[in-house]
């Protein structure tokens, strides 16, 4: 191989190693995210799908924003029902009627769950990695 065409080929591959790294940055970008509490989710639903999407992956340092596009009031609250000593230790939400929000930036890495105080069944999960 010329010593030109290996100064090509070089300089080809660092092009597609800085575009690359473009890439993984735009992947784990601190982009806002945005989670759905979905109509009709005050009754069990047999998928028992009550927020869109969920689970959500974020990077650590995104602010994610839950919007209640349902008719009744919901809360957001971390941990688990079941765990009453940590739930709302992270985050907790007032009462949201239809079309409000509520957000939260999670700092640390890890798994959080989350769910609604008035519908216990609801539960949620966001990944922080
Ligand atoms: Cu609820």
């Amino acid at each position: 191989m010329s010593k030109i065409s290996t100064t090509l080929l070089l300089t080809a591959l660092a092009v597609g190693l800085v575009s690359l790294s473009i890439d993984a940055t735009t992947i784990f970008a601190q982009t806002p995210t945005s989670i759905s509490i979905l109509p009709g989710s005050s009754a069990v639903k047999p998928d028992n799908k009550y927020y869109d999407p969920s689970p959500v992956n974020v990077a650590v340092g995104t602010t994610v924003t839950w919007t209640n596009n349902d008719a009744t009031l919901h809360t957001v609250y971390s941990g688990e029902p079941d765990d009453p000593e940590q739930s709302g230790q992270l985050f907790k939400s007032d009462f949201m009627s239809k079309g409000k929000t509520f957000s939260h930036t999670f700092d640390t890495a890890g798994t959080f769950d989350y769910y609604c105080t008035l519908h216990p069944f609801m539960l949620g999960q966001v990944v922080v990695k």
